[in-house]
């Protein structure tokens, strides 16, 4: 984009008078992030608009990615760099004696979703405009994302996410364009205005849907796509009757009932949640998004609805969005009068499905109750979808009521809404290799059986504009200097870094980076919360959503371990480590926030020990997120990807560490096979049961976690210390992780993600740390070897799979 310095800096100056009635001597760090921010969107105006209306003008057909949540954190850097004005802003700045730096530590994140899921629909946007195709975001916009963390007495508390406390200089709302969704209400059967016979609804709630537009600029190219989030907001207002004979709360409340659609993001990471508003949530959104894009298709080709697959693909991000499929289906009958057969044969060739998760508990089901009562047209054409259905299902296992029963998308009184995706989608696709075998051999193998021509893999990929180019500015360089520009659009390049694996200058210089990068780490984390790291440290990560099977509590225990070893012996003398954790538990997970209070008071008891004497530190940093995320991950050494096998559908903050040249730490699961595949079994530490392994156990009832506390009396000294006091003087507060660990709790057996399996394993692979560490450049060339191998793990690669095998785009590119 062109970018002239003067017109950049009268437009700040404006800005900064309008929106503040201030110049630059009086503006706050934050007027000037607004007025940058708002002055950069308008230079990336002009390509937004063009966008738009080449993607119109061509005719072509567009991808549309449902989802709940975009995890989009900041967006100026990054902005700016794909853009193209990084250097110029720059130049502007530093005019006015203002740092890039400061300003961009104004903005907040967009924390709009939980984790692994939103954050790759955000990656895939960034790959999609980058790579000049027509694809575009759907989502909510959240009041309020993804809560705050604060650690009070080592305990998680959470607090709201005001993001938008401050208006939002990259958003453009779009009145022009709401829509009406309709809940509840009673179904007729009668002639429309128009003479036809038709289902329609009566005394429905209404509610309105605004759009507000983000642009999602491409790199190196003029492509700026659209992510478009919906906000909720109640037709009438306040009642001004009810106001008026002083009944206040009653006056607002429906406006209330209204704006809580799109108040806040649920904060269940793999976890169910089966609430009505949830529900609310997820219909709003795609009626919302379907009701847009048939407006603009009935204005762009009349309603010959055939045509529709021709200009549309959406992608379903895991179920969240899958009551798109039978809202397409109502819309066409009810308000198109398209025939069922005619409906369902749309539908069939218009959504695609991504699986993310294999845990059994995060499969959605919603009761008929809620489902039918909140949706009472769109549960009865569920029902004639299943209806069908069963009949098929009838024919293809005869006698198999087994299957007849569970496969059918309405059972024991619930709707399966992943059963409904598989049936109606043409793609149903995992998201790493083994994630997707396992979904074909195990968890929907009867599926696999009669759709066998659906299931696909297509394996995660991070952006390495977001991840490399803007987070690790230094290593960008680095990489440029040796292989020149080009990588940042093509990662397979970095290969090309593999020859310089025995340069020494290459190996000190890279060694240099890291040590920079955890200097800065240091520096922020002595600020946001007065936490001393030692740079000369191994700085060993674990940061991730807090899950049990995530297994941050085989990381704890094994930093106890290493402590008693310590504390026994004076003369062990290990290389200096750094824990470092970032963990978020579901506000409801009693669990998992109970391991939260145990890695602070490890932290607590460890770094307060002058016996440890700088061996040995354990970090727990607040408020994991985006932002932060960019900081930590440049900043490791090791990666810490520790899953039980078979339980991590993929994992995608394993390929950031490796692009930023920390070594893998991991299991066989997800995408850590693929990783070791690529960057070679000698450059990671890999160590575990296997996913086959634990299957086996699984179906031989053959576990017996006992054997390992019996066999290994370290271990059990620090299962034991869960309980005698050491780390709580009452011995209560982890007594449940204890319990779980030993006896099993709740109903389940003891130790169900195979911690106490996995325990000496893991001890030997940090040994193998240690020792790999303390030769300095032979750690520096297995960094290396990983970032030259980590090409696959763009998203930019991801992206072209699914363009090929499900999407079938064309490039569009804008002049
Ligand atoms: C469901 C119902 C009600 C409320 C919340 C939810 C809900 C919300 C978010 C269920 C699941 C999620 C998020 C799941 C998720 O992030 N899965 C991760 O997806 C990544 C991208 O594919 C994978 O890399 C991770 O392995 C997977 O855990």
């Amino acid at each position: 984009m062109k970018f002239d310095a003067e017109e950049f800096k009268a437009n700040l100056t404006a800005r900064l008078r309008r929106q503040y009635g201030k110049d630059f001597s009086q503006a706050t760090k934050h007027d000037l992030f607004d007025a940058v921010s708002a002055s950069a969107l308008e230079i990336i105006m002009p390509n937004w608009m063009e966008t738009r209306r080449e993607y119109e003008a061509k005719e072509t057909r567009q991808l549309y990615y449902l989802s709940a949540e975009f995890l989009m954190g900041r967006a100026l850097s990054n902005n700016l760099i794909n853009s193209g004005i990084m250097e110029g802003v720059k130049g502007v700045l530093k005019e006015l004696n203002v740092n890039i730096d400061m300003i961009e530590d104004e903005e907040p994140d967009a924390g709009l979703g939980n984790g692994g899921l939103g954050r790759l629909a955000a990656c895939f946007l960034d790959s999609l405009a980058t790579l000049e195709y027509p694809g575009h975001g759907y989502g909510i916009r959240y009041e309020y994302g993804m809560f705050e963390q604060h650690i009070i007495d080592g305990q998680q508390v959470e607090f709201p996410d005001n993001w938008l406390k401050h208006r939002d200089p990259w958003e453009v709302k779009r009145s022009d364009l709401s829509v009406t969704v309709r809940f509840g209400g009673d179904i007729k059967y009668g002639k429309t205005p128009d003479g036809q016979d038709r289902f329609y609804i009566e005394n429905a709630e209404e509610i309105i849907a605004t759009p507000y537009d983000m642009p999602v600029v491409g790199f190196g190219c003029n492509t700026v796509n659209t992510l478009r989030l919906w906000q909720a907001s109640s037709p009438n207002g306040f009642d001004l009757q009810l106001f008026n004979d002083s009944q206040y709360q009653r006056a607002v409340e429906r406006q209330n009932n209204a704006e809580n659609i799109s108040r806040v993001l649920y904060p269940n990471d793999n976890g169910p949640m089966g609430k009505e508003l949830r529900l609310r949530q997820q219909y709003f959104f795609t009626s919302a998004s379907l009701q847009d894009l048939i407006r603009q298709f009935v204005i762009q080709h009349g309603t010959d609805f055939s045509q529709f697959p021709k200009y549309h693909v959406i992608q379903l991000n895991d179920t969240h969005p899958v009551v798109a499929i039978p809202e397409l289906m109502r819309i066409l009958i009810d308000e198109y009068n398209v025939g069922w057969d005619n409906a369902w044969s749309v539908v069939q060739k218009t959504f695609a499905y991504t699986n993310h998760t294999i845990l059994a508990e995060a499969l959605e089901k919603w009761p008929i109750e809620i489902f039918q009562r909140l949706l009472p047209r769109v549960y009865q054409i569920v029902e004639e979808i299943n209806r069908r259905f069963v009949i098929e299902l009838r024919q293809k296992f005869p006698e198999d009521y087994y299957n007849q029963n569970h496969m059918a998308i309405i059972h024991d009184g619930k709707v399966y809404m992943a059963w409904l995706a598989i049936h109606s989608c043409f793609s149903v696709n995992g998201v790493a290799e083994l994630h997707t075998k396992i979904l074909k051999e195990q968890e929907l193998k009867n599926w696999a059986v009669i759709y066998p021509e659906k299931f696909n893999n297509k394996t995660n990929g991070v952006t390495q504009r977001r991840w490399l180019l803007c987070s690790n500015p230094e290593l960008a360089e680095f990489i440029t200097k040796r292989i020149g520009h080009g990588w940042e659009k093509d990662l397979s390049l970095l290969k090309g870094l593999e020859k310089f694996a025995d340069d020494d200058a290459t190996l000190e210089e890279l060694i240099s980076i890291k040590h920079h990068n955890k200097e800065r780490l240091a520096e922020y984390l002595k600020h946001a919360q007065n936490e001393f790291l030692d740079p000369d440290s191994i700085f060993d990560t674990q940061v991730k959503r807090l899950h049990e099977y995530k297994r941050q509590l085989l990381n704890v225990l094994h930093i106890m371990y290493l402590y008693n070893k310590i504390v026994e012996d004076p003369t062990y003398n290990p290389p200096a480590r750094t824990f470092i954790f970032g963990a978020k538990a579901a506000s409801g997970y009693r669990r998992a926030k109970a391991i939260i209070k145990l890695i602070n008071s490890v932290a607590d008891r460890v770094n307060n020990d002058r016996r440890v004497g700088g061996k040995l530190r354990v970090v727990f940093v607040e408020n994991y997120r985006v932002s932060v995320a960019e900081k930590i991950i440049p900043a490791s050494d090791v990666s810490e990807q520790i899953s039980t096998a078979g339980y991590e559908a993929s994992g995608t903050s394993n390929m950031k560490f490796m692009m930023n040249g920390a070594l893998t730490l991991g299991t066989l699961d997800g995408a850590n096979i693929e990783i070791v595949e690529e960057a070679g079994q000698e450059n990671a530490f890999i160590f575990g049961l296997t996913s086959d392994e634990i299957i086996k156990i699984n179906e031989e009832h053959s576990y017996n976690p006992q054997k390992y506390l019996d066999r290994s009396p370290a271990l059990a000294k620090v299962v034991r210390q869960l309980v005698d006091g050491t780390y709580d003087s009452t011995g209560h507060l982890f007594e449940e992780i204890h319990n779980s660990l030993v006896y099993g709790v709740e109903g389940q057996r003891a130790d169900i993600y195979y911690i106490l399996a996995d325990f000496d394993a893991y001890v030997k692979a940090q040994e193998k740390v240690a020792a790999a560490y303390a030769d300095k450049k032979g750690w520096a060339r297995k960094a290396l070897l990983n970032i030259a191998n980590s090409g696959k793990f763009s998203s930019d690669r991801t992206i072209e799979d699914y363009v090929r095998d499900i999407w079938k785009l064309q490039k569009v590119n804008i002049k």
